[in-house]
């Protein structure tokens, strides 16, 4: 089941059915069996709309008052990336050693005001010369520490700036529009499969200039390990979101430019799709 979080309220969507809830965003997803409260709701109170509405353009990112955090170094591919970037600041060996560590590497990401919607645009720095998006598996955690949904983010990242020094991380990672959501939040019944695909496209023009691809059995750390370590600490009373690392990291020498538009697709989830716009 997918839920659509949209200026004309929420849609559910569910085998080729639509139906409008009128809860609050907060309110409803935050339940330790979401997908079988969605399934109640929908064989009882509410009946589907007679036709499917198109509601594209009016998609908000799926998300209410939660806070987005990220983990990061959580594929091979990441953690080589950063070493190579970071290796002249000599942070490369923290790369290294956060991968085999037992704690993970967990860094607060965005609230909702900074975070981007399907079809809204994504930012890039004006003081960074090097910036990539980077494609992430995002679960929605309940207050409770369990995983209920799954959406899909763009971590959007400075490498010049995270590589001159790790301790400029957070000005790497978070600024207006460095995070996109979208475009729902997907509740299956049984957890994501592993095998599930993330992939990804940047197009300049008409031409794609870099994509890539990756299974989520690829990624060296569990998902409610990553949840388990978020919460040791921190409550979260209306849930969480978090990013869970990516996985593909163009080549050095790319970098995104204004106008280019970044496509995030993992398949039962759909295609978050934004513009960059250095502009903001
Ligand atoms: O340590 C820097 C950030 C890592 C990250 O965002 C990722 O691996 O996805
Ligand atoms: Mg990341």
């Amino acid at each position: 089941m997918q839920l659509y979080k949209t200026r004309q309220g929420i849609f559910l969507q569910h085998n080729q059915h639509q139906y409008l809830l009128h809860d609050d965003w907060d309110t409803l997803i935050n339940r330790n069996d979401l997908h079988a409260h969605l399934r109640e709701l929908i064989t009882g109170v509410v009946r589907p709309q007679d036709e499917l509405t198109p509601f594209a353009e009016n998609l908000m990112a799926p998300i209410g008052s939660q806070e987005l955090w990220a983990a990061g170094v959580t594929y091979l591919r990441s953690r080589d990336a950063r070493m190579d970037e970071s290796r002249d600041s000599g942070g490369a060996d923290f790369y290294q050693k956060v991968y085999e560590a037992d704690r993970p590497e967990l860094f607060f990401k965005a609230l909702p005001h900074r975070i981007s919607a399907h079809l809204e645009p994504v930012n890039i720095r004006k003081d960074s010369h090097w910036n990539v998006p980077e494609p992430e598996l995002t679960l929605f955690i309940n207050s409770q520490g369990s995983i209920q949904g799954y959406t899909i983010g763009n971590d959007m990242s400075s490498r010049d700036i995270e590589g001159e020094n790790p301790l400029y991380l957070p000005q790497a990672k978070v600024y207006e529009r460095s995070a996109a959501l979208g475009p729902c939040l997907y509740v299956p019944e049984k957890p994501i499969s592993p095998e599930t695909v993330i992939s990804i496209q940047i197009i300049r023009g008409e031409q794609i200039i870099f994509s890539d691809s990756i299974a989520l059995s690829r990624m060296k750390r569990a998902f409610t390990e990553l949840a388990s370590w978020l919460y040791r600490e921190c409550k979260f009373s209306r849930g969480c979101y978090l990013m869970t690392g990516t996985g593909m990291v163009p080549p050095p020498d790319f970098t995104l430019h204004s106008g280019d538009r970044v496509e995030i697709s993992i398949e039962p989830i759909g295609t978050l799709i934004n513009t960059v716009d250095s502009g903001w």
